[in-house]
């Protein structure tokens, strides 16, 4: 038996076409539940076509919101052919009676439990039309994801590592919380380590000598040489604290270097930060949202304090760690001047990258649940629920405007000026990585 799993992408315009060259887990994660005797291939349709006349028993899709559409596509095309489809993920979770009309079955909720039980009813030709995980998947008892899938010529040369899931927080934007729980499950350390072992050996990234000669050129040559990087997907890295000094302590036994998700406030625990720098961390990517109280307290991010972003930034800087930040814009309380305040914060503070988006209404969140009420949502093409497109009219501009400024925030803020600005400060924040990130959306961007 062969079970196909498919990652789609969508078509998009060239000038929206920014890829990030990354694997993922969640397909993956399905392999490693699927039983040990059937065949399992991974393809990411954003590098690769689909061999709609191979030879398989069940097609599995992935899918979040933007990319929705096309994942319907797919499944309809393997249907006319015979080959039944079932599709899981954020997405068909929130709307799996969408998601019925185009596929046989949907998965709600977490794969690892209820995904070996959907095989064997399938083996039995008994495959339901829904599957509803029971609770949450116990963290200590998450297999290895079969990384081995995919085809590592297509990414660059980074591991991805899930360390807990979940979040107790209620962000009026975002679906993890409902999807994982409102709570932090945190994988075992050990478990952890096992798998940090099978992508990385412990100990330094090169002898001493080398280190200093290779070092010559830039610090972190060594471990891009010997593929010494890694991407901690966690919403939030630090949401438990006692949790992540044991993960930094690990972390510092493989000599690597490695970034993720926190939020600012992580700026002012000297410990963390400290252990943080020590542990190799290049970047945290940091949610900034918004220099508006009264949109932060609307969408249940009251936590952030735009009075601290500028110190934040400047205590994480000191650190040697450098700063992904991402705002949002088109929130209730942003007027046309909230371009060029976030245009003025990424230069002042020599944030080292930057993305703005559009703020997505996502199916299940409550942001989607108030606008919807308000009648403000107007376009339920999902396709352009990817943040560079307005789905809903904002309060104080028009949708053009809306659109326009989030396109002038990213020309500005990768133009050559600004991206020299911002990296080559001194001391040095690890130059080779952000110059590479800055000057791809420069490319990009050159287009706009
Ligand atoms: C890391 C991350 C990214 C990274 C890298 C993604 C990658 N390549 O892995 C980056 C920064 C690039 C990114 C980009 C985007 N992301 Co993102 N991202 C995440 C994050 C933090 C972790 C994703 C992850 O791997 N989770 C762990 C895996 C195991 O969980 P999972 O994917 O949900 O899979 C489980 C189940 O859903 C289910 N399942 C999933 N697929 C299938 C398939 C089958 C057949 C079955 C049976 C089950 C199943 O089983 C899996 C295992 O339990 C999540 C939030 C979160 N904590 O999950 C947001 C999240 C997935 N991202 C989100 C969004 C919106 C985006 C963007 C569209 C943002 C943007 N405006 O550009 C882009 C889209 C990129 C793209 N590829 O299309 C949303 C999706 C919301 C939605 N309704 O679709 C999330 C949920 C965050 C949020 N705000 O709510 N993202
Ligand atoms: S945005 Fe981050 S902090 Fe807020 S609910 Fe989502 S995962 Fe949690």
């Amino acid at each position: 038996m062969k079970i196909l799993l498919i990652s789609p992408e969508r078509e998009r315009k060239k000038e929206e076409a920014f890829l990030f060259r990354l694997g993922f887990l969640n397909l993956p994660y399905v392999a490693a539940v699927t039983p040990p005797d059937i065949e399992v291939k991974i393809v990411d349709e954003a590098f690769e076509k689909i061999n709609f006349e191979e030879k398989v028993d069940l097609v599995g899709l992935t899918a979040q919101t933007p990319s929705a559409p096309r994942a319907y596509q797919i499944a309809e095309e393997f249907r006319k052919k015979g080959v039944p489809v079932v599709i899981g993920g954020v997405h068909v979770s929130t709307l799996p009676d969408e998601a019925l009309q185009h596929v046989d079955t949907v998965v709600i909720g977490e794969a690892e439990e209820i995904w070996p039980q959907l095989i064997e009813d399938f083996r039995r030709g008994e495959m339901k039309r829904i599957y509803q995980a029971d609770g949450f998947v116990n963290a200590s008892q998450l297999p290895l994801p079969r990384r081995e899938l995919l085809n590592e010529k297509f990414y660059f040369p980074l591991k991805l590592l899930e360390t807990t899931r979940g979040c107790p927080h209620h962000c009026d934007f975002c679906g993890v919380s409902k999807f994982f729980g409102f709570k932090y499950r945190n994988r075992p350390i050990a478990e952890i380590d096992r798998e940090l072992a099978t992508l990385f050996s412990k100990g330094p990234v090169v002898n001493h000598s080398l280190k200093k000669i290779l070092s010559l050129v830039s610090k972190d040559l060594p471990y891009f040489l010997k593929k010494r990087l890694l991407y901690i997907i966690d919403s939030n890295i630090a949401g438990d604290r006692c949790f992540a000094l044991n993960l930094l302590a690990l972390l510092e036994e493989y000599d690597l270097l490695w970034y993720g998700h926190a939020p600012v406030s992580i700026a002012f625990d000297t410990q963390l930060l400290s252990g943080f720098s020590k542990s190799g961390c290049i970047a945290i990517n940091i949610g900034f949202e918004s220099f508006s109280l009264k949109n932060l307290n609307i969408m249940g991010k009251g936590f952030n304090k735009p009075s601290k972003y500028a110190e934040a930034v400047e205590k994480i800087h000191d650190h040697g760690i450098g700063i992904m930040g991402t705002f949002m814009v088109g929130l209730d309380d942003d007027d046309p001047g909230v371009f060029q305040r976030i245009i003025d914060f990424c230069n002042d503070s020599k944030l080292d990258w930057a993305l703005t988006f559009i703020m997505a209404p996502y199916p299940g969140t409550e942001s989607y649940l108030r606008l919807e009420r308000e009648g403000r949502i107007f376009s339920r093409d999902w396709e352009k629920y990817d943040s560079l497109n307005a789905v809903y009219q904002p309060l104080l501009m028009t949708v053009e405007d809306l659109e326009k400024g989030m396109r002038k925030i990213w020309k500005e803020v990768f133009s050559l000026p600004s991206i020299f600005k911002r990296i080559l400060k001194r001391p040095w924040i690890h130059p080779l990585f952000y110059l590479t990130m800055n000057l791809q959306f420069h490319h990009l961007t050159k287009k706009w």
